[in-house]
């Protein structure tokens, strides 16, 4: 292929991490070393551009860069025309009305009249008028959650993640209004060329979440227990049964997913698993 894709990701700050991680669990390596602007893939037809999370979405739409990885409310806040692929599994926050613990704002319809300070004026207009609140929308561009404090407004719409910013400066959560998370984001207008590295791309990223999201069991299993032990592993297909030197005990391999994963390992246990062994994967074609 002599085309290259041109993936914008933020130069530092939250999401850096993870967009870096990502791209080397896809086997893309990427050398930042310099500081640079602009970084060319190793072993992959891509091009890193290092950006300002809040710019990603303009040059994606711009076609200055062909694809980005920015936080689902920056898409929302900023609008651009781009194409949403892919959440990518890191950058968790939300986007929450948050009040004075001791205001006497029970629910969001109490905010009508007041001043709602935020650095997200777009997706929070589009909440009011959603919810027929009249609301004034104050807009800064930093260190939100001080506004009511200095008097600057009655309530903030901001990111969370822990609580922690909220709890110390005695806020607290009225309303999310946006769950969020890293995206890929794409230029609606990609040749075909861009395109089938784009795809290559997604596989790799899809085939990286499938395996986070699942372990590797290995167990032993008395005989006559299999039957009951095999049904509580769908594995990939079925599970693969190999005999062990001791006479009446058998391997079984499998594949379950994280969410059933205690679930699962403590009915195992109950039927007559020993020696139950959990691996991470670090791939998943399926
Ligand atoms: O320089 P640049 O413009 O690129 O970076 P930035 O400073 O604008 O963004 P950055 O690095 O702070 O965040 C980048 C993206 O990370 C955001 O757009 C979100 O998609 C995502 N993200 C995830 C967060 C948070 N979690 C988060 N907790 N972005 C910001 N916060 C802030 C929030 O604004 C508040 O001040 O963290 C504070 C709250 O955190 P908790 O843990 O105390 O609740
Ligand atoms: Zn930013």
């Amino acid at each position: 292929m002599t085309e290259t894709l041109k993936i914008a990701v933020q130069k530092s700050g939250r999401l850096y991490e993870g967009s870096m991680k990502l791209l080397k669990e896809c086997g893309i390596e990427v050398s930042n070393g310099n500081n640079q602007l602009r970084v060319k893939a190793a072993n992959f037809p891509a091009e890193i551009f290092f950006l300002r999370d809040d710019d990603i979405p303009e040059y994606v739409q711009d076609g200055v860069a062909d694809i980005g990885f920015v936080g689902e409310n920056v898409v929302r806040e900023k609008n651009k025309d781009t194409e949403v692929h892919e959440k990518l599994g890191f950058g968790k926050c939300r986007l929450s009305i948050a009040i004075p613990k001791n205001a006497g704002v029970q629910k969001p319809a109490e905010l009508e009249g007041k001043r709602i300070a935020t650095s997200y004026p777009v997706i929070l207009r589009q909440y009011l008028e959603k919810n027929n609140i009249r609301a004034s929308i104050h807009e800064i561009s930093g260190s939100v959650e001080i506004a009511p404090r200095i008097g600057l407004a009655d309530a903030i719409c901001d990111l969370v993640s822990s609580g922690s910013t909220l709890f110390t400066n005695e806020l607290k959560e009225l309303e999310t209004i946006l769950q969020s998370e890293a995206v890929l984001i794409s230029n609606q207008l990609l040749q075909a060329e861009k395109k089938a590295i784009l795809d290559s791309l997604l596989f790799r990223i899809r085939s990286v979440k499938k395996a986070r999201n699942n372990k590797y069991v290995l167990l032993n299993a008395p005989n006559e227990k299999l039957e009951e032990i095999c049904r509580l592993l769908p594995g990939m297909r079925s599970p693969t049964v190999l005999p062990l030197a001791e006479p009446g005990w058998s391997s079984v391999h499998s594949v379950i997913s994280e969410s059933d994963f205690w679930n699962i390992i403590e009915k195992l246990k109950n039927a007559g698993a020993q020696g139950i062994l959990i691996i991470p994967i670090e791939k998943m074609i399926v």
